[in-house]
């Protein structure tokens, strides 16, 4: 039985970004595993979990950054996978999935909220606040301040190459806060002007590290530089467990054309481009994660990953969804602490 086809779209436009943001990311690999747990045609439970596996891997494979991506898809499957040592029968499995699958995307909202909350006690009247690319996480921030009558002004990287500051740009335009649009490379000639600089995560290391969009790094350097704050707004399922054991977070290469055009490209064969998405600001350049947990220092968040993805290091996943850690995993009977 083939998958049902909103999975192949779904996983289509999450690679072909149509469908971006680590938040929104997560939220649609989820409703993914609603459809097949929904609408699969299977023939008894193994047949289920076979096609929520399959599912789970042809999406664990279309952006390889987004810790919320395998995380979003962890939820529904560790469940499921527990449901089967239980020995739950067809119509079970697919309860739990889908049950799984609407938890997973209701707390995902709820984080939101709540990181708006506690974020919002962050920004002060009178504040300029600068943001890079667009964070769900990172604006209604932003609106949340808004809407509790706090009057400031944001600068809004355009965030090259693919202009996601001008969306930022007209949402908080549409919200009322006043919002001017710069280019990245002006973030730091402003950043003498600036009281705090709040962005969003696409993953949280072990250690504390942050990775967001490309130019997220240098934006913090000059913000540490100009002694400004650095917020980060990060709901825990963008942490990433596989950095307990030691593993790197894959930087997601996209293609040169989005930098320049193929006439471009044709006419300078010797020009060569490259275009990694992301890029990691490390911990002592951020003060505060904020979290739908609470706000936490970036030393925390190896706690945070303890609390959340403890099963993480002796779980049974299979192999795409542990960032092929395989082995290296700790077993219950073996040493944990050196
Ligand atoms: P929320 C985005 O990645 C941006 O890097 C943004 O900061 C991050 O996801 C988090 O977004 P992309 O999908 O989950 O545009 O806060 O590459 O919306």
């Amino acid at each position: 039985m083939d998958l049902p086809s909103e999975v192949y779209e779904i996983a289509r436009d999450i690679r072909d970004m149509k469908i971006r943001g680590a938040g929104r990311i997560a939220r649609a690999a989820a409703k993914a595993l609603l459809k097949v747990a929904r609408e699969y045609e299977a023939k008894d439970a193994d047949d289920l979990v076979s096609a929520l596996l399959r599912a789970s891997k042809l999406l664990v494979e279309t952006r390889p950054t987004a810790v919320s991506l395998p995380n979003a898809l962890r939820y529904v499957v560790v469940r499921v996978l527990e449901g089967v040592d239980r020995g739950y029968d067809l119509s079970g499995i697919r309860e739990i999935a889908s049950k799984a699958a609407e938890e997973f995307t209701e707390f995902s909202t709820r984080a939101v909220e709540y990181i708006s909350k506690f974020g919002s006690h962050r920004i002060r009247d009178g504040d300029l606040i600068m943001t890079h690319c667009n964070s769900d996480a990172a604006i209604s921030t932003l609106i949340q301040a808004w809407e509790e009558g706090k009057r400031f002004e944001v600068l809004a990287t355009e965030t090259r190459p693919r202009f996601q500051g001008r969306l930022t740009a007209a949402r908080l335009a549409d919200a009322g806060i006043p919002v001017t649009l710069i280019v990245d490379s002006a973030a730091r000639y402003f950043m003498e002007d600036v009281d705090a600089v709040i962005v969003g995560a696409d993953a949280v290391a072990a250690n504390g590290a942050v990775v967001n969009k490309i130019g997220t790094s240098s934006i913090a350097l000059a913000a540490h530089e100009a002694r400004v704050n650095f917020f980060v707004a990060a709901e825990t399922y963008k942490f990433s467990p596989e950095t307990m054991l030691g593993s790197l977070i894959r930087i997601e290469e996209r293609d040169p054309s989005e930098v320049v055009d193929r006439d471009f490209l044709a006419a300078h064969p010797n020009v060569k481009v490259r275009n990694p998405a992301f890029d990691v600001t490390p911990a002592m350049y951020i003060d505060l994660i904020i979290t739908e947990k609470g706000v936490i220092p970036p030393s925390a968040a190896v706690i945070i990953l303890k609390e959340e993805y403890g099963w993480f290091t002796r779980s049974r996943l299979p192999e795409f969804l542990t960032g092929g850690l395989g082995s290296a995993r700790i077993e219950e009977d073996s040493p944990t602490t050196a």
